[in-house]
């Protein structure tokens, strides 16, 4: 490498780290404005992953940067560098422990704030059936009876997106809304989530929910709506060629809008 070339090199990368830090400095949050429960927290544990990777970006980059002003041009100094191998294991093992520690501690830190926030539901939790399809999300709400009619993939046909069983008397309350999503504010609820064909992923970005909609599984996550309004609902796995236009709705509203939309859908659960 040339003197100019290395210089060139060292240059761009303090410009980089300067810039990127500038920005980091000047606090824009890019996710959408919190709308649950639980979301600060995860809020706190990505803006501490983001302080600990920004320290750990600004330090190595500028460390590079000097490096390569200081040795980029010179291979005699570079082979004389490399002779010192004690200095060289010894900071190995110090840096690399270090590392590994921060490592474990955040990822503690972060296992603790999800399984807080997913472990058990409330017992008055409402019931919502979340069923991913390309391109689509469909939403099975289980009525009075509280409880899901059975469905068996036999069943579906273009008149029964998820193959309810109609013999089972607790699908006869049951209601089916499409790309539309009612929930209560305040009040806990527990997304039932499945796939009816490929791996799908629920994503509530306002609300810090995303679990992946996977076939064959029904995995449950609960949280509490804090805002009234109207959300998106997005995909986040690529399920294929329409992937970019499934998206639904997610309305948060009082218990009486609620009640009133509810009761304009037909009940049968198909
Ligand atoms: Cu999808």
């Amino acid at each position: 490498m040339k003197r100019s070339e290395g210089t060139a090199l060292s240059v761009f990368l303090t410009v980089l780290v300067i810039s990127s830090a500038w920005l980091f400095t000047q606090r824009y949050w890019w996710m959408p404005e919190v709308a649950s429960v639980h979301g600060p927290a995860i809020d706190r544990v990505f803006s501490i992953v983001l302080v600990i990777t920004g320290i750990m970006f600004v330090v190595l980059q500028l460390t590079l940067a000097v490096l390569v002003f200081k040795f980029g041009r010179n291979r005699d100094v570079q082979r004389r560098l490399w002779s010192r191998p004690r200095a060289e294991k010894w900071f190995a093992i110090v840096a690399g422990s270090v590392i590994f520690m921060v490592d474990v501690s955040v990822y503690s830190l972060g296992e603790s704030e999800w399984l807080k926030a997913w472990k058990t539901a409330p017992a008055d939790a409402a019931l919502v059936e979340v069923t991913g399809e390309q391109f689509m999300w469909n939403f099975r709400y289980p009525g009075a009876d509280g409880a899901l009619g059975k469905t068996d993939p036999a069943l579906t046909t273009s008149s029964n997106a998820l193959g309810v069983d109609s013999r089972d008397p607790t699908s006869a309350d049951d209601v089916l809304s499409t790309n539309q999503l009612h929930l209560v504010v305040g009040k806990p609820v527990r997304m039932r989530i499945r796939s009816k064909d490929v791996i799908h992923s629920f994503n509530l970005p306002h609300f810090r929910v995303k679990q992946d909609a996977v076939p064959g599984m029904a995995i449950e996550v609960w949280f509490i709506p804090t805002r009234e309004g109207q959300f998106e609902i997005v995909c986040n796995q690529l399920c294929g060629l329409a992937h970019y236009r499934m998206k639904a709705f997610l309305t948060v509203e009082s218990q009486e809008s609620f009640s009133q939309w509810i009761s304009q859908m037909t009940p049968g659960g198909k």
